[in-house]
């Protein structure tokens, strides 16, 4: 690692070549800082790194702080395999779609009150601006990290703090029904919140968080009911990343399945280049039960931090992805559902069932 003066900032450089994994601002150990009972973290030096596939990246289209980060070169492996620009401006109709999606996304997240990542203690602490979506040659369909970085080999990312996403360069008959933009960009908010990155809260949330875009106010319909031993809490959430526990809760939570989302109807006119709408539907329901445990497991995350002596923006990767702290998210969540009273009806004793399984 080696340090470098930049302005009035320290950055950082990664040393590592295995991705955001290895990241090695967390070996900074800045434990016992704490936030010292302040209100927002101390500033953060954001981490340059300098991959090298992010130096060919030299395409960017950028909209309200959304930066698409792309490459039009033959020779480059990140090269867009379909180049189609029907208005002729210059960006690509895949790009243009991308950034339409995040940004049309990102405003109803912010409408429905989901605090905007770059608006969190957190991101604000390293001075993040810009949500950096780097298109490239995948396996994986999109990829979200935590970390606030930049990169120096990249003359278009000016080594302005971005928090990453990555595209697939080549998803099939994009943009059509996808939402892996919505949801990659979700993951974003829950970082904002806390620090927690186990699969099941990451992904089980998330699955039900891009509903904002698709078809139907949840996932299954929130047909599949909850756990209602141990043994299904292990088997069918904290052992499952995309699990039914979230569209469950939400189906139940929500008192009107017909109530559009109460969004600018502006938004719900947002189309893709080819003309189709960006909204499926106008639904997602129980949207402010899940407001509410992310703003309770935010709270989770800054207690286990003062109690372990963590930087409360800056843990290690794995106590992230912790499986220890499994019950402590859960019950930041079951708090939420607690304080809904969902427990009435006729899915009173699911609902309680359920509530047994981690007491407060
Ligand atoms: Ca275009
Ligand atoms: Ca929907
Ligand atoms: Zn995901």
């Amino acid at each position: 690692m080696r340090l470098l003066l930049a302005g009035l900032f320290i950055f950082l450089t990664s040393c590592t070549g295995q991705g955001l994994g290895g990241f090695v601002v967390n070996d900074s150990t800045s434990g016992g800082s704490g936030d010292g009972g302040a209100l927002e973290p101390k500033p953060r030096p954001c981490a340059v790194l300098s991959s090298s596939y992010a130096a060919t990246l030299l395409d960017v289209a950028q909209r309200d702080g959304v930066r698409v980060f792309y490459t039009t070169n033959p020779a480059d492996a990140d090269v867009l395999p379909d180049l189609t620009d029907a208005d002729g401006d210059g960006v690509p109709d895949y790009v243009e779609n991308i950034l339409r999606q995040a940004v049309h996304a990102r405003a109803a997240y912010n409408g429905l009150g989901f605090r905007d990542p770059l608006n969190s203690p957190r991101y604000k602490a390293f001075g993040v601006k810009f949500i950096d979506i780097h298109v490239r040659a995948m396996a994986d369909n999109g990829l979200a990290y935590d970390e606030a970085i930049t990169y120096d080999n990249n003359p278009l990312m000016k080594d302005v703090c971005g928090v990453r996403i990555d595209l697939s360069n080549n998803l099939a008959s994009f943009p059509g029904t996808w939402s892996v933009v919505a949801h990659e960009l979700f993951h974003l908010y829950q970082y904002g919140y806390s620090m927690f990155k186990q699969s099941w809260f990451l992904e089980g949330m998330t699955a039900y968080a891009e509903r904002v875009i698709r078809v139907g106010g949840v996932k299954g319909m929130g047909t599949t009911t909850l756990p209602a031993t141990q043994n299904d809490l292990d088997t069918l959430v904290y052992a499952v990343p995309y699990n039914a526990l979230f569209d469950r809760l939400a189906y139940l939570a929500e008192q009107d399945q017909a109530a559009d989302m109460p969004l600018n109807p502006a938004l719900f006119a947002g189309a893709y280049t080819d003309g189709s709408l960006i909204f499926k539907d106008r639904l997602l329901w129980g949207y402010p039960l899940i407001r509410k445990m992310l703003e309770n497991v935010e709270e989770e995350s800054k207690k286990i931090s003062k109690e372990k002596s963590w930087d409360p923006v800056s843990w290690a990767e794995s106590d992230q992805k912790d499986a220890q702290y499994q019950a402590r998210v859960m019950r930041a969540i079951m708090k939420a559902v607690r304080d809904s009273n969902l427990a009435t009806g006729g899915v009173a004793a699911e609902v309680n069932a359920f509530l047994a399984l981690t007491p407060p």
